[in-house]
């Protein structure tokens, strides 16, 4: 695809989960260049600095952590997607993946004065399906898949005017899924592909399939990498690693293909805890897969079909 608006947005959002680090995640990927890498590739960059969170009063809760701070940064974040979405390519640096109970949102309302479908597609080891009521853990970074497709349960987050209807989702790199998520995942029509599949099928094929109804619908659609969809033995800077993940290959080849679809209209980069990381490792690994999805090849050649 052509040149592009390329728009950075840092979303240092921590408070999905109990463990802390992610609100590092912003500066590491400026320090490992991503403005660079990009514009290296031909695009422009623009790098609109850091969102905070909406004013909050943190109250306390048995189970959920940091409600109120989340929902702060839902809103605000939710503003921030659908304001640089009219002017560009937005680019999350994250933070954890609670981030994208804000980001999708605003993704879905700007689909919305377009007139085309939003379509998701999420790159985790997790299904991110919980909502406040089934998550055991209590932390929010596993429920954004529950809030946007409307699940109940998010009382006091923004309103989901129009949920996401499950046929435009699709998860790549499944491998840890809670009981409740998958009881949910399995009578529900979102495409779900764990690593047996990819194991066994490769995984450009179910990817081409649900690049092939975006392309079919016209739709938008917004790519979230969750760290832990990579194997942990390549990208350790994050806080649930989870064995037996996407190799280097893999991540790039998803991204290869999401360029050579020219789909793409936003992405999240969450979940890097660089607390946790080895020498950047991490971070420059995030910075080289957003590159391919922006351009980056080895050589040209011609689209193949799976
Ligand atoms: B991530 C988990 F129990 N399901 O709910 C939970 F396994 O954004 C993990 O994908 C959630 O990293 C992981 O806490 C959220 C757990
Ligand atoms: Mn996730
Ligand atoms: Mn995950
Ligand atoms: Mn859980």
């Amino acid at each position: 695809m052509s040149q592009q608006d390329c728009i950075l947005v840092g979303a240092p959002m921590d408070s999905g989960k109990r463990r802390q680090g992610c609100l590092m995640g912003p500066d590491a990927y400026r320090t490992a260049g991503l403005a660079e890498a990009l514009r290296g590739l031909g695009h422009t960059v623009t790098d609109r600095g850091n969102v905070a969170p909406a004013p909050f009063t943190p109250k306390d809760h048995p189970k959920i952590v940091r409600l109120e701070e989340t929902i702060a940064w839902t809103t605000a974040l939710a503003d921030a997607a659908e304001a640089t979405l009219k002017d560009g390519l937005p680019i999350f640096m994250g933070g954890d993946h609670a981030l994208s109970l804000g980001t999708v949102l605003g993704a879905m309302r700007h689909a919305a004065t377009q007139d085309r479908p939003l379509f998701v597609l999420w790159l985790d080891a997790h299904t991110d399906f919980h909502t406040p009521h089934t998550t055991d853990s209590g932390n929010l970074h596993g429920t954004p898949l529950g809030y946007v497709t409307g699940r109940d349960g998010f009382d006091g987050f923004p309103a989901v005017e129009n949920p996401l209807p499950h046929e435009n989702i699709a998860i790549i790199g499944l491998r840890s899924v809670d009981a409740a998520e998958r009881e949910a995942m399995q009578g529900s029509d979102i495409t779900y592909v764990d690593m047996r599949e990819i194991d066994e099928t490769g995984i450009a094929r179910p990817l081409s399939t649900f690049l092939d109804k975006v392309t079919a619908a016209n739709g938008m659609l917004h790519v979230s990498l969750d760290v832990d969809f990579l194997d942990p033995s390549v990208a350790p800077a994050v806080g649930t690693t989870v064995p037996g993940g996407a190799t280097v290959r893999e991540g790039h080849l998803v991204m290869e293909m999401l360029h050579d679809s020219g789909l793409m209209t936003s992405l999240d980069l969450v979940e890097l805890n660089p607390f946790l990381d080895e020498r950047g490792r991490t971070a420059t690994l995030m910075v080289d897969l957003a590159a391919s999805a922006m351009g980056r090849r080895v050589f040209d050649r011609p689209t193949r079909a799976f």
